[in-house]
């Protein structure tokens, strides 16, 4: 029997929504759902690879209980039953003699967030991170430093610009199938693309201008920039003096950061610094600086970040076709939003967060997502209290956190962790119970809420049944839960009677997502009116150049350039990415995709290398403070001779994942845990390394 399902795409957590075509209870093709604007059918590399993992037999197959020391890979096999006893029995050991906040749950964001931060809440423990801080933090304080909201509700009209311009946001490459596409079309149309990255990327092969920077001296370019588009006034005036709160200050700040002296810093010649300034000007406010995600990772990373949005806002091109726009809800339209089980009255939480976001030590991170990469630190100091369990569901500290051995060293003084996975990652490899939830092709998720210019709702719905032992990471939940008195807060028996639940009041039917996939409250794209209907959140309602939320934490708003240090002689700073063919940590054991990229290699400047006796493909030593391994080279001009490229995502230490077993480098393992003490995103790219022959 042939069947075609509207479900979304979890090979990474874009989401792109798709059609599963089912052929007697297989799954025979995936594409992207051709009801959705901006999809047109199509998937990435790794969307297409979906039936690859569902179908792997190195996939976590039944619950597994630890037998050997942590990390030997000895372990039973166990039942559900057996396994949520163990760990229900365990954690509320913990739980009675520590308190219910020594019990951390990271995750990646995702569609069950709700669920496990009422787990969390019910256990009176406030100590729910996600993956955010981890990738873009200081874009989220920056945004919310300068408009009231996070990134998380902000987006970019790709479709309609005229100009785009992106500070190592490798597009083509750090794929979201929407953005590539409706980019694609905008590039089509005539739009213009300008590129700054220290490698040549392959977004980087698609711009009409690229700009080999010096790493780490994006804020000098954009001073610059600001004391060209200030004195020759190609600002947008009026919606400027309507909408900006700061900017005679700004005007004040950038008057020394001439052209000529980012020249020096950034390496661009200072005329096409001024050449660029006047053509992206005559296309606002249908311009949109891209605000970056991962691209330059340093400790002065929410700087960066506010100076490319202030360019945005400079443009007129803040809540513009064609730039940057906020994201609007279903209230916007007078619909109601899904309902989430954490609205629910739990027991008041007294003390303060693992990671101290929202003390006086870490006052601006977003306390919604915490800052995981403070945990190691939290653990090993028992500071601010002991931390005895760690609940790992659907992220991986030991990749995902800068400095794998710190990391291991603290998670070696906990009592118990549990990890919700489908793969044996290098985490639940290193788990002590190993709770298996069924791939997405195999699962009902919880709704999906997707803001934006139209408010829309969407729904992953199981494809086909579990291959495998495996269950829904909210029903796993639910049964811990069940095991230590807190079943209550769980009220449903199925993913479906959660989804219904969750639909109730919003006018909605689970069976509504049937017809395309998902269900819109409205047809209109919606701006709000650029002349007096902008709703910034900001305590002035205007855009904070000059930021009270910075201020008022003791933070200057414009602090003096100081530059990134140029590498001492002999060594590079380390810089690290995405290809297309792999999402972070979690696809490198997929079998479709490792026999395409099965590890990565070190790209390094043809200069440099012949200088250290290094030829292309020799077997190279690349070593830090932290850690040292063994990668072959990739000699090539297309990289600043400052730097050197690993692809993030290798070097796997779980041998049950036998494919990418030991392959290639971890950047994780050789990067320094240093952190950006205002914004709250790691600093990945301020670690240095030397290179020798092997
Ligand atoms: N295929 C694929 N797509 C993905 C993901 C994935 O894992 N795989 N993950 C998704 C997620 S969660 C994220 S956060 C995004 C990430 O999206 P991006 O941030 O666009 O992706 P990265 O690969 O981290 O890009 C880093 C780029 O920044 C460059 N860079 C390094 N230092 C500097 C510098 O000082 N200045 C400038 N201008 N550039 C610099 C690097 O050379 C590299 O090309 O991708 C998303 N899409
Ligand atoms: N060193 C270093 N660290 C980084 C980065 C970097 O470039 N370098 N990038 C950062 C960025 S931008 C991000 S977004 C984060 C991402 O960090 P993570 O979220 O930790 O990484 P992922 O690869 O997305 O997947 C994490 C885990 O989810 C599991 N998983 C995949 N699908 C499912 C599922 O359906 N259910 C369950 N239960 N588990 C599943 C995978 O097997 C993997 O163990 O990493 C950050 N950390
Ligand atoms: S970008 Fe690719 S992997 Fe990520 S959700 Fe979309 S199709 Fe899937
Ligand atoms: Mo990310």
């Amino acid at each position: 029997m042939e069947k075609e399902v509207y479900s979304l795409c979890f090979m990474c957590s874009v989401r792109c929504p798709i059609k599963v075509k089912v052929n007697d209870g297989q799954v025979t093709w995936i594409e992207g759902n051709p009801n959705v604007a901006g999809m047109e059918g199509s998937l990435c590399p790794r969307g297409a690879a979906g039936t690859s993992l569902l179908y792997d037999r190195q996939r976590v197959q039944s619950p597994m209980i630890r037998v050997g020391d942590r990390g030997s890979g000895n372990w039973r096999k166990a039942s559900w039953d057996e396994a949520l006893d163990y760990v229900g029995e365990k954690l509320k050991g913990i739980i009675d003699q520590y308190g219910g906040h020594s019990v951390v749950l990271g995750e990646r964001t995702q569609l069950a967030t709700h669920v496990s931060k009422t787990f969390l809440k019910a256990i009176g423990s406030p100590n729910h991170f996600t993956h955010d801080a981890l990738c873009k933090g200081s874009v989220n304080t920056a945004c919310r430093s300068l408009f009231g909201y996070t990134d998380g509700q902000i987006g970019v009209d790709y479709g309609n610009t005229r100009h785009i311009v992106l500070y190592g946001r490798n597009i083509f490459e750090a794929i979201s199938v929407k953005e590539v596409n409706n980019l694609m079309k905008a590039l089509e149309n005539g739009a213009k693309m300008t590129y700054i990255d220290p490698r040549v990327s392959i977004t980087a092969t698609k711009a009409h201008r690229y700009w080999m920077i010096r790493p780490g001296s994006d804020l000098a370019l954009n001073y610059a920039l600001m004391h060209v588009i200030l004195n020759e006034r190609l600002y947008d005036a009026q919606y400027v003096d309507r909408w900006v709160h700061g900017l005679a200050e700004l005007r004040e700040f950038v008057e020394p950061y001439t052209p000529q002296w980012a020249e020096a810093e950034t390496g661009i010649p200072a005329d096409q610094i001024v050449a660029f300034a006047r053509e992206v000007a005559k296309d606002r406010p249908a311009v949109a600086f891209h605000y970056g995600y991962r691209g330059a990772s340093h400790t002065n990373e929410i700087y960066l970040r506010r100076s490319i949005l202030m360019l945005n806002a400079l443009m007129g091109s803040v809540e513009a076709k064609g730039g940057l726009f906020f994201k609007k809800g279903p209230g916007e339209v007078g619909g109601k939003a899904a309902r989430k089980l954490v609205e629910q009255d739990f027991p008041k939480i007294e003390v303060p967060r693992f990671d101290k976001v929202g003390t006086p030590d870490f006052p601006l991170p977003d306390p919604a997502h915490g800052v995981p990469h403070r945990l190691p630190y939290a653990i090993m100091n028992a500071d601010p209290y002991p931390i005895k369990a760690l609940f790992n569901f659907r992220f991986e500290p030991l990749m995902s956190i800068a400095d794998t051995e710190l990391t291991r060293k603290a998670l070696d003084q906990l009592d118990l962790i549990v990890t919700i996975d489908i793969n044996y990652s290098d985490i639940a490899w290193y788990s002590d119970v190993i709770l298996p939830e069924s791939t997405y092709l195999e699962r009902t998720d919880c709704i999906q809420q997707a803001n934006g210019l139209k408010p829309q709702m969407f729904l992953r719905r199981q494809a086909v049944a579990p291959r495998y032992d495996t269950r829904e990471g909210a029903m796993i939940l639910k049964q811990i839960a069940e095991r230590i008195g807190t079943g209550h807060y769980f009220p449903y028996e199925s993913m479906d009677d959660l989804v219904r639940w969750q639909l109730e009041g919003t006018g909605f039917s689970m069976e509504d997502f049937e017809a395309k996939g998902f269900v819109a409250y409205g047809k209109q794209k919606i701006f709000w009116d650029r002349q007096d209907g902008i709703k910034f959140k900001t305590p002035s309602k205007k855009i904070e150049f000059k930021s009270s939320l910075l201020e008022d934490a003791g933070f200057a708003s414009f602090p003096a350039y100081e530059p990134m240090p140029a590498p001492e002689s002999g060594k590079f700073r380390l810089v690290t990415g995405r290809n297309a063919l792999h999402t972070h940590i979690s696809t490198q054991n997929v079998e479709y995709l490792n026999e395409l990229c099965g590890e990565n290699v070190l790209w390094i400047n043809t200069g440099k290398a012949a200088e250290l006796g290094i030829a292309n493909k020799d077997v190279v030593e690349i070593s830090s403070s932290r850690h040292k391994g063994q990668i072959r080279a990739y000699v090539t001009d297309l990289i600043h001779p400052d730097c050197v490229f690993l692809l993030h995502g290798f070097g796997h230490q779980a041998k049950g994942a036998e494919r990418s077993y030991n392959r290639g480098v971890s950047d994780a393992a050789l990067q320094e845990n240093i952190f950006d003490k205002v914004g709250g995103s790691p600093a990945y790219h301020d670690t240095f390394v030397d290179v020798k022959a092997a």
